[in-house]
């Protein structure tokens, strides 16, 4: 299997699920700006779409979309990081991933053009901190989205919440979220892969 994935991107929620899953991949940077992968050649040829994430398994099929790939990892390894498929935790689990992709991650997408206007950026942060206090209210119930173990939803909120630390955007009066961030950065798989992208030490 291989992931493509640029640092500290979405395509760290995969990376850590992967690594939560002990499921050895092997990870190839794409460089955003260039959009060419490290032998020279052109990522739009593997990928029209251009972006990261995207998993091609070893009979050659592409995968991409965070959700999606995070459940065909998942699903390689049942029981541990997902519900079964089919099962209604499991489309509560789908209700966050969906939440998280639409509502959360494109939400930040104003924020990372540099002649976004201040009135957009303002509009974009607010509507970020609205989801956040509704994702700070379930976590003031139980330690992850869905209950008390780890799941794919956690490696993609998890993911998508790093980015205010390369923003310098304030979650502090999320007081939930952000000891959600703490615990998770903790687990031994999320630093690894973390690591592995040169996030951490
Ligand atoms: N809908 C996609 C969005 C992926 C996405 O936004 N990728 C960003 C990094 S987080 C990217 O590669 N942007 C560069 C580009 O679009 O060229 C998904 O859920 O996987």
């Amino acid at each position: 299997m291989k992931l493509y994935y640029a640092a500290g991107a979405c395509s760290l929620a995969p990376h850590i699920a992967l690594s939560e899953a002990g499921i050895a991949a092997k990870t190839i940077p794409v460089d955003l700006k260039t959009h060419k992968l490290p032998d020279g050649s052109d990522y739009y040829a593997a990928n029209p779409k251009g972006y990261v994430p995207m998993l091609e398994l070893d009979d050659g099929t592409k995968l991409t979309e965070v959700a999606v790939l995070l459940q065909v990892i998942a699903d390689k390894k049942p029981g541990t990081l997902a519900p079964a498929a089919g099962s209604i935790e499991r489309y509560k689990l789908m209700e966050w991933l969906n939440f998280i992709a639409t509502e959360l991650h494109k939400g930040f997408s104003p924020l990372w053009a540099p002649d976004t206007p201040d009135l957009t950026k303002e509009r974009a942060i607010a509507g970020i901190k609205r989801r956040l206090g509704l994702i700070d209210a379930q976590l003031a119930k139980t330690p992850f989205l869905t209950g008390s173990a780890f799941t794919i939803a956690d490696a993609y909120l998890f993911t998508i919440v790093n980015w205010t630390n390369f923003m310098s955007m304030d979650i502090s009066e999320f007081k939930h979220v952000t000891a959600f961030m703490k615990r998770v950065a903790e687990r031994p798989a999320v630093h690894a892969a973390m690591k592995a992208e040169g996030l951490v030490k």
